[in-house]
């Protein structure tokens, strides 16, 4: 880098390129024992509320009771705006209370991109964790069942652009939604620090870079 000017404009254009955070979701807001409303509904609120003393990220998180229903929801309630120029990644924490029987856990984690409901993630028995892309068939992590409790246990999905974007559901929007069920007592689990964000594709970077050096030749030749 040779000039001030320079370095200002290489950084400006890393900063382009970098994730932005279209949403987050912490239930740090709400009063415990609470519905986190007007953001959320849940099954019911008895069985599936905010509770402090277990988080991943602060100190709340939302609790998925072991309820006679047996099956409980967290559902987005207003639409997300998902822009153009990049991938979706959403990311959240989970963790179970107890040994997990192998039918029980994560039902579904999904996805609603303006065109009906998607099962993106299933992760029964024991909590996997996952740390991939789904374009559009449900993953499905191993179902064993596990002897314990766990910790929050981290989830990241990159969503492609050609997936949801113009060239495949034009969606402009999502909802999400964690269903969650349990067979036997005391299998409870928690759920935190839901992120959604926008990353430019590799493609989309290079190309601000490749627009950033040709400015940066402009400015050299008018020197
Ligand atoms: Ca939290
Ligand atoms: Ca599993």
């Amino acid at each position: 880098m040779k000039s001030p000017l320079l370095s200002l404009l290489f950084g400006l254009t890393v900063s382009q390129a970098s994730a932005v955070v279209l949403f987050t979701e912490s239930f740090e807001t709400y009063t415990p024992g609470n519905i986190p409303s007007p953001t959320w509904t849940v099954y019911n609120q008895a069985q599936t509320h905010v509770v402090t003393g277990e988080a991943s990220e602060g100190s709340q998180s939302l609790w998925f009771n072991d309820g006679a229903a047996k099956f409980h929801y967290l559902r987005q309630n207003n639409a997300l705006a998902i822009p153009a120029g990049g991938d979706l990644v959403i990311s959240f924490d989970i963790k179970a209370t107890s040994a997990s029987q192998s039918p029980d856990g994560l039902s579904s984690f999904q996805i609603d991109f303006g065109s009906g409901i998607q099962t993106v993630l299933v992760d029964l028995g024991a909590f996997d964790g996952y740390d991939g892309s789904y374009s559009g068939s449900t993953i499905t992590l191993p179902n064993t069942p596990s002897t314990s409790g766990s910790s929050f246990i981290s989830y990241s999905i990159t969503i492609p652009e050609t997936y949801f974007g113009t060239s495949g559901l034009n969606a402009t929007e999502m909802t999400m939604r964690w269903n969650t069920v349990s067979s036997s007592g005391y299998e409870e689990f928690y759920l935190d620090n839901i992120v959604v964000s926008s990353v430019p594709e590799p493609s989309s970077a290079a190309a601000v870079l490749a627009l950033a050096a040709t400015g940066l030749l402009f400015l050299r030749r008018r020197k």
